[in-house]
C-alpha cells in the first residue's frame, strides 16, 4: 500500500492483531489517528533523501518527555474516574450505585485513559442497582461459568433480565464508541444484583491489560 496524502487508508476494527505496512513515496508530513480512541494520534515526516531520519535515541528521549507528562496525569484521571461513584438511596430502601467505566484526562502530549472501573469492587446489598456510564470504549460483561471470552464487536449486547443470574450471559456491547458511531451512541448498562454472592466481570476490550471488576453483594 502507498499513501501520498490524497487516499484513504483505514485498517477497520475488525481485522484484529493486524499489520499494516505503507509506502510513502512523497517527502511531507502526513498525519494519522486510532478512529476509536480520542487523542491518540501520530504524525509520519518523508523527509527528502540526504535529511537525517529521527534516530532511536531521539525518539526515546522524546518518549521519556512524554512519559513524564502523562504520568503526571494519573492521579486527576483517578480522581475524575473515582467522581463519577455514586449512591442514591431509592423509595424502596435499595440503592442505586454509579460506576464510571474509564477515565480519560487530555494532556499536552496525548491523552491518558485508565481501564479501570471506579471502583473496580463495589459492595452493594441484595436488590441494588449499579448503573456502570462510559464515555470511551469499554464493555460491562458478566461471563456465565464455562463460557469463554469472546470478540465484543461480534456479539451483541446480552441482558436477559434486569435480574442479574450468575447462569446467563449478561454483556453491555462496546459502549461509549461516541468518537465512532456519534452521540446516540450507548454509553450506560445497568444490571440488579438481587441475591448475595460475588460476581466477577470484565471489559472484553481490555481484560487482559487488567481491566475487571467485582460486585459483592451482602444479604439485605
Ligand atoms: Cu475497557
Amino acid at each position: 500500500m502507498t499513501y501520498d496524502g490524497t487516499q484513504l487508508i483505514h485498517t477497520g476494527v475488525e481485522e484484529r492483531d493486524n499489520r499494516l505496512t505503507v509506502t510513502f513515496p512523497a517527502t511531507g508530513r502526513f498525519a494519522y489517528f486510532c478512529a476509536i480512541h480520542p487523542g491518540m494520534a501520530g504524525l509520519v515526516n518523508v523527509v527528502p533523501a540526504g535529511q537525517p531520519y529521527t534516530t532511536r535515541s531521539e525518539a526515546w528521549v522524546q518518549a521519556e518527555a512524554e512519559n513524564r507528562a502523562v504520568l503526571g496525569l494519573v492521579p486527576v484521571a483517578r480522581q475524575q474516574g473515582l467522581a463519577g461513584y455514586r449512591q442514591t438511596t431509592r423509595p424502596d430502601g435499595t440503592s442505586l450505585w454509579e460506576v464510571q467505566v474509564g477515565s480519560v484526562v487530555r494532556g499536552p502530549t496525548g491523552y491518558l485513559e485508565l481501564l479501570e472501573y471506579f471502583p473496580p469492587t463495589v459492595r452493594i446489598r441484595a436488590g441494588d442497582t449499579i448503573r456502570w456510564k462510559a464515555s470511551s470504549p469499554h464493555t460491562v460483561t458478566f461471563l456465565p461459568a464455562g463460557q469463554p471470552p469472546f470478540d465484543p464487536f461480534e456479539m451483541p449486547p446480552a441482558k436477559p433480565s434486569q435480574n442479574y443470574d450468575p447462569t446467563r450471559l449478561y454483556h453491555s456491547g462496546v459502549l461509549g464508541l461516541t468518537e465512532f458511531i456519534g452521540p446516540d451512541a450507548p454509553r450506560e448498562f445497568d444490571l440488579t444484583f438481587p441475591n448475595p454472592g460475588t460476581f466477577p466481570y470484565v471489559c472484553l476490550l481490555h481484560a487482559p491489560l487488567g481491566h475487571v471488576g467485582t460486585v459483592v453483594v451482602e444479604s439485605r
